[in-house]
């Protein structure tokens, strides 16, 4: 354990003389827990709610939770004024934000079926519907998150979805966050599951006597969370999905000399703080050692005042500041680390976004904290992290909808493409795909 006295700063190494070698085992994200050791722990307790559906959900929340005093872990709509009691600042603040993020999401509907004439008389169809059920995970933990439950309703909301379950670990007293209620009540969801963990996940993916059994299982969580979320989306008995692997936090801030200390410090910290498992990385473009010792300084002051400096020290002590030359050589160590966030303080930050190959979501110039992502601006902050930012994407509209496809010939389009079809069917041998087409084609011959 770090003292109280001690310095808050970020390890530093410099491009110019560290080895590839050196910078990449620095960028390594903290190593997680075994697979295997929290298989081990959650692979029962998804059995045991699978075969014991409420009951055994309670007694994993009364445990887990202390919340003994819970007699039924579902709450349903129309969920009771008096749970959704919030002071008119939060009720404005979760306002505002539910319609930049409904206004952001409704405009990634697409507006008509995409539809391409291949051929003539060849015409494919693309068309969405939105998945029925979806189960939204909303962590307890060291902090309340009503954000994510915004961030996961929102998008499902606007999506369609005929269902919307949330869960979310009760407090100790068997209550739920009214915050949570509210937005619930907001996005039209028809059950709150109080419990978390992978109860939670277990209960909403195969269902129990309350709990609604859902197509989808989205949001964020701890490793049990998450291991339990992959283990019923291989269970093709439970039959559900789920969206990315989700990891701890990250940022990765690329400033230069236009940067104000004190911002870049306050955007490492904004991060720092979810946990101390969470990274953040500080990409130095040209900073001479002065103008990099004053974001030093400035981080170590803002730190100690912040509640939460005990995380921060955790976290910062495996976080990393590169020092490098150019905006290249900037993006280069951003895109191999893939960050959730990446935020642009530098000059032309808007030009620099094309290099942009690998991130969750990018925070452009000095005005952008990425807090305003996390709550307000109306993009989604349920993102990839661990370097999952180089295959998916965040959670979006698209997160919520099938994509299905059609396809409808005339006879001319048959006669056009049935050759191709005939051929390939010949050369895999599946002669009942071939005569499809061919009894087809000699019907119209016929005529
Ligand atoms: N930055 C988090 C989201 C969040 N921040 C919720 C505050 N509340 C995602 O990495
Ligand atoms: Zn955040």
């Amino acid at each position: 354990k770090k003292a109280a006295s001690e310095k808050i700063t970020m390890k530093v190494l410099d491009l110019a003389e560290a080895s590839t070698e050196q910078i990449d085992a620095a960028l390594k994200r903290p190593s997680q827990k075994s697979a295997d050791a929290i298989m081990k722990i959650i692979v029962p307790i998804i059995d045991d709610v699978r075969k014991n559906g409420d009951k055994a959900v309670l007694s994993y929340t009364h445990k887990f939770e202390k919340a003994t005093s819970l007699s039924s872990p579902v709450l349903r709509a129309p969920f009771p004024e008096a749970l959704m009691q919030l002071p008119e600042e939060t009720i404005k603040a979760i306002d505002v934000s539910f319609e930049n993020i409904r206004k952001f999401h409704a405009a990634q509907k697409e507006e008509k079926p995409l539809q391409v004439e291949t051929m003539p008389g060849v015409v494919c169809s693309r068309f969405s519907r939105p998945i029925e059920a979806v189960g939204l995970y909303v962590p307890g933990g060291t902090a309340v998150l009503p954000s994510t439950a915004l961030m996961l309703g929102v998008p499902a909301m606007v999506a369609g979805c005929q269902k919307i379950v949330l869960a979310s670990p009760p407090r100790g007293d068997g209550s739920i966050t009214p915050e949570i209620v509210y937005v619930a009540h907001k996005v039209g969801a028809e059950s709150i599951v109080l419990a978390g963990g992978a109860q939670a996940v277990a209960a909403m993916a195969y269902g129990t006597e309350s709990v609604t059994k859902v197509d989808k299982i989205l949001g964020p969580g701890n490793q049990f969370v998450t291991a339990a979320k992959m283990y019923v989306s291989n269970d093709t008995n439970a039959g559900v999905g789920i969206d990315m692997p989700a990891g701890p936090s990250e940022v990765l801030v690329i400033a230069d000399k236009d940067a104000n200390p004190a911002f870049v410090a306050s955007d490492l910290l904004s991060q720092a703080e979810h946990g101390v498992d969470s990274q953040v990385i500080l990409i130095a473009i040209d900073l001479s050692d002065a103008e990099l010792a004053a974001i030093e300084d400035e981080l170590h002051r803002q730190a100690m005042e912040l509640p939460r400096v005990d995380i921060v020290r955790g976290s910062i002590a495996h976080s990393l500041t590169v020092k490098v030359k150019t905006v290249d050589e900037a993006m280069e160590i951003s895109n191999k680390y893939a960050p959730e966030h990446l935020i642009l303080q530098i000059k032309d930050a808007e030009k620099a976004v094309e290099k942009v190959m690998n991130a969750g979501s990018v925070f452009i110039g000095e005005w952008t904290p990425e807090s305003v992502g996390d709550y307000s601006a109306g993009v989604n902050h349920s993102l990839p992290t661990y370097g999952y930012a180089k295959q998916y994407s965040g959670v979006n509209l698209a997160s919520f909808v099938k994509h299905i496809t059609s396809s409808n010939l005339t006879a001319e389009g048959l006669r056009n493409v049935g050759d191709a079809v005939m051929q390939l069917a010949k050369v895999e041998e599946l002669e009942a795909h071939r005569r499809a087409v061919s009894i087809r084609l000699d019907h119209m011959n016929r005529k």
